[in-house]
């Protein structure tokens, strides 16, 4: 039966869902590592993707207080905090940065994600994508999950496509894969009761592409899932992205069990290797797989190069919703380090723009 998904995969051909499970299954994970690599390969050749961005989390209030998050408050609790919409342009300035070689070049992204305010109307969020353009022209915005967005059609009463026009309007250029957790109702419902359902989420995806929208996609692993939902999830984006192709990247995300209601451990090193290899393999319609090192650490992200990832996200800067719950990575990487990381994985360092539109830097 591998023999038969190798040569399968060889030849370009899909993998089935049962085919897929058969790959989680597997304990040979160099077996999935040469797999994954040489479908990585076939899409990006040796190049390794990283971006000078930075995170900003407008505000960690958030009503929907799902089980597995340690980031969010609840107004008026101890840690909640609200950041003004100067407060958000001065983290932008030039000022911030914090290696030579950042100083040279300027963010080129902004991902912006924070929790549902009960009372921002959907004009704050309106003005702060229109101010953040109005200081920094050349930066590109990638702004708020599908959760949210789905949030603000509610709170504005528009429709899903007129509020995603109207925040494409003021600058929003691209959407960020998170609250897609794990799409299955039972095990969302344990998790994030309070969530979007996984069609919801699927919803506003589709609505963005058909806009003109690119996002990325997620999938949260290591909690109280088990492969089959794995499995699930991956072939839900698949079928999406065969829809609409408006999927960049898929970044599966590593549960971090600390100061939440879910508790349980950190994911294995084999786990989140395996969870890249496969995911290369099935999404074979995503051109590219992203190692997000926040979440699996500075090391297992540089492995994750020989295990079918194409991609190190960015250099973040600061980052509180994984480093709430028991990050035990640093919250930036200079372009150096990923620099220095890429290369001792034998590939080649590539820094990209938001649309992973190889960009010349200085110094490097
Ligand atoms: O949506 C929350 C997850 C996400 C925990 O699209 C947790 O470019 C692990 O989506 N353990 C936010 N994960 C991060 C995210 C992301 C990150 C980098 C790049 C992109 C992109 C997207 O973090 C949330 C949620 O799914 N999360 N709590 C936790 N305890
Ligand atoms: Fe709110 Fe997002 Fe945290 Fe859920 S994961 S509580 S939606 S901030």
């Amino acid at each position: 039966m591998l023999r038969r998904i190798k040569e399968k995969v060889l030849a370009g051909e899909r993998v089935s869902k049962d085919e897929a499970l058969e790959l989680f299954e597997i304990e040979d994970i160099f077996f999935l590592g040469d797999l994954a690599s040489h479908v990585a390969e076939k899409k990006n050749g040796k190049n390794v993707f990283f971006i000078r961005n930075r995170h900003i989390n407008p505000t960690n209030i958030c009503i929907n207080r799902c089980r597995f998050c340690a980031f969010s408050r609840s107004k008026g609790e101890e840690g909640a905090f609200e950041l003004t919409i100067d407060e958000i342009i001065k983290k932008l300035q030039p000022s911030r940065y914090t290696s030579d070689v950042s100083r040279l070049t300027p963010y080129r992204e902004v991902h912006i994600v924070g929790g549902l305010h009960p009372d921002w109307p959907f004009e704050y969020y309106l003005n702060m994508l229109s101010m953040i353009k109005k200081n920094f022209p050349e930066l590109h915005i990638k702004a708020f999950t599908a959760v949210e967005i789905d949030y603000m059609s509610r709170i504005s009463c528009l429709s899903l496509g007129e509020t995603l026009l109207a925040l494409k309007r003021h600058g929003l250029e691209l959407i960020p894969g998170g609250g897609a957790e794990i799409f299955d109702d039972k095990i969302r419902s344990r998790l994030c009761p309070e969530k979007i359902s996984g069609e919801r989420w699927l919803e506003v995806m589709e609505t963005a592409h058909r806009l003109g929208i690119k996002t990325n996609a997620t999938m949260l692993y290591g909690h109280i899932e088990n492969y089959k939902h794995r499995v699930d999830h991956l072939l839900k984006l698949r079928d999406l992205q065969d829809r609409t192709g408006g999927f960049q990247a898929f970044i599966p995300l590593s549960y971090h069990p600390k100061g939440n209601e879910i508790g349980g451990s950190y994911s294995s090193g084999i786990d989140d290797l395996k969870t890249i290899s496969v995911s290369r393999v099935v999404l074979d319609n995503f051109d590219h797989i992203t190692a997000y090192w926040i979440m699996l650490g500075e090391k297992i992200s540089q492995l994750s190069l020989i295990f079918g990832a194409d991609d190190l996200s960015g250099t973040v800067i600061e980052e509180r919703i994984t480093h709430s719950a028991g990050a035990l990575s640093a919250e930036s990487m200079t372009p150096e380090q990923f620099i220095y990381l890429i290369r001792m994985a034998g590939k080649v360092p590539t820094e990209r723009d938001s649309f992973y539109r190889q960009v010349k830097s200085e110094k490097l």
